[in-house]
């Protein structure tokens, strides 16, 4: 009987280990403000790492050049910082009037229901490519979560 049992729970040792990528990044939402053609889009997201990491850098076609902006709490002035921390297994947010991904000089006219293709580049996780929804301004908050 003793025997049977350890291997039942063997079992469903395996099936939770493997089940539901647990070593892989977690991306939930993102989405770009629509921009006219040669502004600066927002991109928002919330994202869970698996390990400690951190994002480094985000790649895209559509933009001149990219900068991960934190938006200072007394005047809204926006800051360069070389890395959003992700650590382990908390979610962290990208929002409006918080921290977000600058897409500088947008190559085209970014509209509601247009996606936009990103990468991100993490200090130790491999790049992750995903789609943003464009979407209206005022449609990026949080607040249906
Ligand atoms: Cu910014």
């Amino acid at each position: 009987m003793s025997v049977v049992t350890a291997a039942t729970v063997a079992a469903s040792a395996l099936v939770g280990c493997g089940g539901d990528g647990a070593n892989e990044m977690h991306v939930d939402r993102p989405r770009v403000g629509a921009t006219p053609i040669g502004a600066d889009a927002a991109l928002y997201f919330e994202i869970t790492a698996p390990d400690d990491d951190r994002l480094v850098a985000v790649d895209t076609d559509v933009a001149q050049r990219t900068s991960l902006h934190v938006t200072g709490s007394v005047d809204g002035t926006m800051l360069d910082t070389d890395a959003f921390e992700l650590p382990a297994g908390t979610p962290v947010r990208l929002e409006p009037f918080g921290d977000h991904v600058m897409l500088e000089q947008v190559g085209r006219e970014l509209q509601p229901g247009d996606e936009v293709t990103l990468t991100l580049r993490f200090g130790e996780h491999d790049p992750m490519t995903i789609t943003a929804d464009v979407s209206q301004l005022y449609e990026l908050a949080w607040e249906d979560s």
